[in-house]
């Protein structure tokens, strides 16, 4: 590598946990301390095929479950060659869901497991950290109100917290939990310290496999 290569950087957690406001900071943060940083998001609704999530996920057209699931990994993969043109050039990636997120919320509907679920996404880039943003739900409930999109419901997002609490336990990612009760600018030193930490370590490594 003729530089020193960014790090992939995840956040994930439950609705109103903070994520975007939070990649958004660390991207700011991280561009002012002279380090090259840009976000992403998935789904990555621009796409043709993020076209069709975001018309499922607005209610405005219905897609069988295995096919949708199929579709979220697909908008990953389609990103994949950009992914790690970035990385390779230098630039740390901050990304709001990824395949944790998935995994959480199909193998959150009857009849899917998490293995299943997983498969597509075996052989992604690898993230050198997830930050899974934790907040109880009467804390997010204080928060306001779900949003109106398919999976917005507070009897889903308890499955799909579930479904978060036992990938966290796979320690084959790094997963860092960190206490999003707290107030956005301790949250967020939080973060960039970790995220600091792992952008030294991953310079040197190549980029890694996801479950795999
Ligand atoms: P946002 O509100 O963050 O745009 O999320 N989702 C997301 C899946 O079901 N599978 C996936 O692979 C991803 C990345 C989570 C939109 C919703 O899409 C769900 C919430």
């Amino acid at each position: 590598m003729a530089c020193k290569r960014g790090a992939l950087i995840v956040l994930e957690g439950v609705d109103r946990a903070g994520k975007t406001t939070q990649c958004n900071r660390l991207v700011e943060a991280l561009q002012l301390s002279g380090r090259p940083a840009a976000m992403m998001k998935f789904p990555d609704r621009t796409t043709t095929i993020g076209k069709l999530i975001n018309s499922y996920l607005e209610s405005k057209s219905d897609l069988e479950d295995h096919t949708v699931h199929l579709l979220f990994s697909a908008n990953r993969w389609e990103l994949v060659p950009l992914m790690k043109k970035k990385l390779e050039e230098g630039t740390t990636l901050i990304i709001d869901r990824y395949a944790f997120s998935g995994v959480a919320f199909t193998s959150a509907k009857p009849g899917f497991s998490m293995n299943w679920c997983m498969n597509p996404d075996m052989g992604l880039p690898k993230p050198d950290l997830v930050l899974f943003l934790q907040l109880n739900p009467a804390t997010a409930a204080q928060r306001g109100q779900f949003g109106t999109e398919r999976y917005e419901t507070s009897s889903f997002q308890q499955i799909v917290q579930r479904r978060f609490e036992e990938l966290i336990a796979d320690t084959s990612v790094n997963w860092q939990v960190i206490d999003a009760s707290q107030s956005i600018d301790e949250v967020h030193e939080n973060i960039k310290r970790l995220s600091v930490k792992a952008m030294n370590a991953a310079e040197d490594w190549p980029i890694g496999e996801l479950w795999t």
